[in-house]
């Protein structure tokens, strides 16, 4: 080393070396996802935090950066900067210690190795490529000590290739050279940069963000939701592209006796067909976060009776290999119409609804329909999940509820040129209880009349209905909607539930006529 350098020279150094470092390693992290479907702290960091944030402060968030698509780059990109900071000021601190081997690959390998592995533990069996939990934890760590060994490495090499003496060809003089070869490691840098730039770029295309929150609802809604128009939720910044091959179900916990299957096997179990509709908690009184399909799988049942719970238990957790978790009674667990579905409206499940195999649970929000499945854990009564965990609830359970697809909020309709009527239609949908009447006021609640159910369904999915509203008087109108459920309980109009579990309520529509 040149140790003519000014302390000055040798903080400015490493500043650089450890940024660059920061890039190479956050360019590993990037190749290590983008060709090894690998889970890095890019996302599960994001996840990890996520769970301290009440759901109030989160909707407030996501509400700020402008929706959930928005919050996932935000929180994918401070990663980015924050480990290319950090990777900054290790390079400082670095350029003012004792530069040995054990001390570099103390602080700048072990530690940090260490220290995510602590922080992270939770998440990391992560696996977007579909390997078994325990698997995807050696993976994960793996993939840690490779970043941070392109890390340590690049910052040691780069201080040094900064800071070595040089000696001219001539060797008349002594010159440090420093800002040139900073230059030099800079270009390699802004190299790194742009290689990352283009992994995101590809990364990108594969992202959730144009299609995560989907909604169905509208003129367009039939009976059944076409695969590619169901509605779609997803915490990942990137889903789990499964390879069946990779992939195993397992029944775990408190178990007499563990069961794994893989995708074969699993396949050959005794299946039922069953239309099931599905709700997100966050789904408004408006929304589109509501979609029915006809699923194919097997019963839970089946597969918890195999491993034989233990007395007194109490829960099922399902996990998925994107480490997204949630909870339900076993007692629901052991309803014959709690399946692990495959096939999806005749079709094998499509990527984003949880290939190769997805719970649906009906009577419970969407939440709890765990996509990409890859673990059944029998459990005591305070397991929870990913979003439980977060806070929302404690009420998971559908409440009934109505919604008006036609005609349009403020929709402005000339009665002269409906001299027919106007048709109202929708849907109603009361969870596991099923829909008995539906009826619709077009006078704000003074008078109620009967719609006609088109699409009746099952005891599990929604209904469609519609009415044939002959209006005289021109103006304003509101319209609106309410069910009755299965055990003739009317759809409550009170927002009379906890904040976090789910909307009730009528979905009012407002439509101005002219004569
Ligand atoms: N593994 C996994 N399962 C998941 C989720 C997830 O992010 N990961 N999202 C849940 C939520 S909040 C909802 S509403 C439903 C949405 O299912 P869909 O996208 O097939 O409509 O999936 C649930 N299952
Ligand atoms: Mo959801």
């Amino acid at each position: 080393m040149d140790a003519r350098l000014s302390s000055g020279q040798r903080a400015r150094a490493g500043s650089l070396a450890g940024a660059v470092a920061g890039v190479v390693m956050t360019l590993t992290m990037l190749l290590l996802a983008w060709l090894g479907n690998v889970a890095t702290p890019l996302v599960i960091l994001g996840d990890r935090l996520s769970v301290f944030i009440p759901p109030g402060s989160f909707l407030s968030l996501m509400g700020r950066v402008g929706g959930y698509t928005h919050l996932k780059e935000l929180g994918v990109g401070s990663v980015i900067l924050g480990q290319i900071a950090v990777g900054a000021l290790g390079g400082w601190f670095y350029a003012r210690r004792r530069r040995s081997l054990p001390f570099s690959l103390g602080v700048y390998f072990f530690l940090p190795l260490a220290v995510s592995m602590a922080l992270l533990w939770p998440q990391l069996g992560t696996s977007y490529g579909g390997f078994p939990i325990r698997t995807a934890t050696i993976i994960t760590c793996l993939g840690l000590a490779l970043s941070f060994l392109v890390f340590e490495r690049t910052l040691v090499l780069g201080f040094r290739f900064l800071t070595r003496a040089s000696i001219p060809p001539h060797g008349l003089e002594y010159s440090p050279s420093i800002g040139r070869r900073a230059l030099v490691l800079g270009g390699l840098g802004l190299l790194a940069t742009g290689g990352g730039a283009a992994v995101i770029r590809r990364l990108y295309q594969e992202a959730s963000f144009s299609y995560d929150g989907t909604q169905y609802k509208g003129l367009e809604v039939e009976g059944i939701t076409p695969n590619d128009k169901f509605y779609c939720v997803t915490k990942n910044v990137i889903d789990p592209r499964v390879d069946p091959a990779l992939w195993r179900l397992e029944i775990t916990g408190l178990v007499r006796e563990r069961q794994t299957y893989d995708f074969a096997q699993f396949k050959k179990l005794p299946a039922v067909a069953q239309e099931t509709t599905l709700m997100c908690i966050s789904n408004g009184l408006d929304a589109g976060l509501m979609s029915n399909a006809r699923w194919r799988g097997v019963p839970l049942r089946t597969l918890l009776h195999a491993a034989g719970p233990l007395p007194d238990t109490a829960k099922v957790r399902l996990h998925g290999v994107d480490n997204y978790t949630d909870t339900f009674p076993l007692t629901k667990a052991l309803d014959p119409a709690t399946l692990v579905a495959f096939e999806m409206n005749g079709e094998p499940l499509p990527n984003k609804h949880g290939f190769p195999a997805r719970v649906v649970v009906p009577g419970y929000f969407g939440e709890k329909n765990v996509k990409w499945l890859t673990r059944i854990e029998v459990t005591g009564p305070d397991a929870e999940g990913f979003y439980e965990k977060q806070g929302w609830g404690p009420n998971f359970i559908v409440p009934t509820r109505s919604r008006i697809d036609a005609p349009n909020e403020w929709a402005s309709i000339s009665l002269a040129s409906q001299p027919k009527g106007i048709r109202m239609k929708g849907v109603a949908f009361a969870g596991d209880r099923g829909v008995t009447k539906v009826e619709v006021t077009t006078d704000g609640g003074r008078t109620w009349a009967e719609a006609r159910i088109d699409y009746p369904g099952t005891k599990l999915t929604w209904v469609l209905w519609s009415y044939d509203w002959q209006p005289n008087e021109p103006g304003e109108h509101k319209l609106s909607v309410r069910a009755t459920d299965g055990t003739g309980a009317l759809q409550r109009e009170e927002k009379e539930r906890e904040l976090f579990s789910g909307a009730t309520g009528f979905h009012q529509v407002t439509v101005y006529l002219a004569a």
